[in-house]
């Protein structure tokens, strides 16, 4: 009986694992790496549904006039939009000319913990 029980376990084990997936960033506006033109939010959807409380970013100014600086925080607010996976980041003042970082902290419904950064730049 314990030869079959164990792989029926194991089969069980690696199918559980499977259906914990770690969130991931789906998409982003403005996308990685673009160049865009005064955004009034800064919107991050991820592939599963976020814990409000645990779920935020950091928006950084990294440069401006060709000129790069030590990272400057950029006063924003961040909520969950009614989707339930969508962060959404809206700065205080819009955003100048110049080069921005992302930097994300989520924590999945299934309590699972992912982190991430991404730039973009406001022309
Ligand atoms: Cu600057």
């Amino acid at each position: 009986m314990r030869s079959v029980a164990l792989p029926i376990a194991l089969a069980l084990l690696s199918f559980a694992s499977a259906a914990q997936a770690h969130p991931k960033l789906v998409s982003a506006s403005p996308s990685p790496n673009a160049t865009v033109t005064k955004p009034a939010r800064i919107a991050l959807q991820f592939s599963e549904k976020l814990m409000p409380k645990f779920s935020g970013a950091d928006v950084m100014m990294t440069g401006h006039g060709g000129t790069t600086h030590p990272p400057m925080k950029v006063a924003a607010t961040a909520e969950i939009a009614p989707d339930g996976r969508t962060l959404v980041i809206v700065p205080k003042s819009p955003l100048g000319a110049g080069r921005y970082s992302v930097a994300w902290h989520i924590v999945s419904a299934d309590t699972h913990r992912v982190s991430g950064n991404f730039a973009f730049a406001v022309k």
